[in-house]
């Protein structure tokens, strides 16, 4: 029987689950437990389930755990971004065919709300903090809306810490994870923050954060931001907060960091200890074109040594498949991070998610070769590139893998670490260990997380994407 949302109810048992693709689920890889750090959603949202309905709440994430299929509830939240949209949908189906109600929100309901729409009850579009509590709240009174959307005025700040206990936390590598800012002022044209959220830099209050690291007697802290120094004003606040903690800490940031020495500065004496830089391309062409011109390859080489003189580590991320990108363009940007001594690097292929420019720009042009969203999570080709077949664009960035972490190249990168040997071989063991398995792995489950933030992955020649390629003629995060 198919439940009314017009029903009034009191003490909801809410479900909040984080789904995974079958790609993605149980990834121990080979330390044999997760290899990440606590994602904030589900913490996040549980934590701001207001006190007054007496709700219970049960969480699910399931790149540790199952989801029980019969599992009872009377509303159930997904978290959706891209790549596990399409698990995310199939979990919604089941639960709504069995009468639950179903909430979807997050990253990809807010890129394509009218998508997601047709798998839900109900939909959250953008940042959660005011309107997941209303939504719950008319839930309860029978009132429930088909959609939320985050409002003009919202604020990161004043809300309850996040719930950490809603996970198991010996199931991760650590959740002493932490979120100081939300968006970037940036406008790289591949990326989903300036398309999801626009290009507004959110902040909590440097108060509450340096709160929830001391509650959690945190000594090493991983920020989940994705530019941490949008606002260097702001960055420069937290940096001297996080002083008297005297804790390290690891996050991600733009190169830009490198300009402003008295920040960097402040930030390796606030203890950062490890970096992820999306360094993108070694191209100032391919840059430019992509919005992302504050990058400047030759300036590369400086900022890994400024890095390492102050103690920091850098994973430096590349993506592959751009437009100016020509098949040698695997091996010229492998050689350039092992000459440059970055102490992890990462090769993605471009993945243009839905609502960002590069997906606009590549769709008005009939390059968009699958909707097929399970694909879109780095590691496939999703799209026609435009000097190179879809083969060379897998299998060239499988090779730049292998060539940055074979051995004599993990020595060679590593002769200047700043972290200790024992730490800096171990890290580029599990990434080699990947590297060479990348059709079998999911390389985001290894140890950067140990050290800091990450994205980016793994490939296996995409059927589809390949299929369809070969119907229409031919032959990167
Ligand atoms: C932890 C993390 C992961 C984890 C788990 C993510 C997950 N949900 O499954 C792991 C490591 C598995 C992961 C993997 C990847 N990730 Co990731 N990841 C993150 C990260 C760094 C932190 C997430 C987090 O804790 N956020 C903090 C919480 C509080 O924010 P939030 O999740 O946005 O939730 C808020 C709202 O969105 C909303 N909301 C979210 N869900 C729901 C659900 C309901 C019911 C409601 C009401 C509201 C709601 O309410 C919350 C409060 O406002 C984010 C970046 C970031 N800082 O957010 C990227 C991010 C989610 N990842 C991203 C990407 C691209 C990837 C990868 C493709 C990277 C890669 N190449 O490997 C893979 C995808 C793998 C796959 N299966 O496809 C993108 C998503 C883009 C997209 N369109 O999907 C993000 C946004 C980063 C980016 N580059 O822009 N990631
Ligand atoms: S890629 Fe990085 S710098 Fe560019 S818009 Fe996204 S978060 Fe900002």
């Amino acid at each position: 029987m198919i439940a009314s949302n017009m029903t009034k109810r009191s003490s909801p048992r809410i479900v909040l689950i984080s789904p995974k693709g079958p790609l993605y689920r149980h990834r121990g890889g080979i330390f044999g437990k997760s290899l990440r750090y606590m994602p904030l959603t589900l913490p996040t949202l549980a934590s701001l389930v207001p006190k007054e309905l007496d709700a219970t709440i049960q969480c699910f994430d399931e790149g540790i755990m199952d989801v029980p299929m019969d599992l009872e509830g009377d509303i159930i939240g997904l978290t959706v971004i891209t790549g596990t949209s399409k698990r995310a949908y199939e979990l919604a189906d089941h639960f709504r065919s069995r009468g639950i109600t179903v909430v979807l929100g997050g990253p990809h309901v807010t890129l394509l709300p009218d998508e997601a729409q047709q798998h839900a009850d109900a939909i959250v579009v953008g940042y959660a903090e005011e309107e997941w509590p209303k939504l719950l709240r008319d839930f309860v009174a029978g009132n429930l809306q088909p959609r939320y959307q985050q409002g003009a005025d919202f604020k990161l700040g004043g809300y309850p810490l996040p719930d950490r206990s809603v996970l198991p936390e010996s199931k991760f590598l650590t959740a002493n994870v932490f979120e100081a800012t939300r968006g970037c002022v940036h406008n790289c044209s591949f990326c989903v923050v300036p398309a999801a959220w626009g290009r507004r830099p959110w902040q909590k209050p440097v108060e509450e954060i340096v709160e929830d690291i001391k509650r959690r007697k945190a000594r090493k802290a991983i920020f989940i931001d994705l530019n941490l120094i949008s606002d260097k004003h702001y960055a420069a606040k937290l940096f001297e907060a996080l002083l008297p903690l005297k804790i390290q800490w690891y996050g991600l940031s733009t190169t830009i960091l490198c300009d402003d020495i008295p920040l960097l500065d402040l930030a390796a004496r606030s203890g950062c200890r490890g970096l992820l830089m999306g360094l993108e391309s070694v191209s100032q062409g391919t840059l430019k074109k992509n919005h992302k011109a504050f990058n400047n390859p030759d300036e590369y080489p400086r900022i890994v040594k400024q890095l390492h003189a102050r103690n920091i580590s850098l994973q430096g991320c590349f993506v592959f498949g751009l437009d100016d990108d020509r098949p040698d363009v695997f091996m010229k940007t492998a050689k350039f991070a092992v000459e440059c001594g970055i102490d992890l690097p990462r090769f993605a292929i471009v993945t243009p998610f839905p609502g960002t420019g590069l997906y606009k720009q590549l769709e008005s042009e009939g390059r968009i070769l699958t909707k097929d969203w399970q694909l879109y999570d780095g590691q496939h080709v999703v799209f026609q590139p435009a000097q190179m077949s879809i083969e060379e664009l897998q299998l060239g960035t499988e090779k730049a893998w292998k060539y940055a972490y074979s051995w004599p190249n993990i020595f060679r990168r590593l002769r200047h670490t700043p972290a200790s040997w024992a730490f800096a071989l171990m890290t580029n063991y599990g990434y080699r260990y990947y590297a060479y398995r990348l059709h079998r792995f999911y390389t985001c489950d290894v140890p950067f997380e140990m050290l800091g933030g990450g994205n980016s992955g793994r490939f296996e020649l995409p059927v589809v994407a390949h299929a369809e390629a070969m119907a229409t003629s031919e032959v990167r995060l």
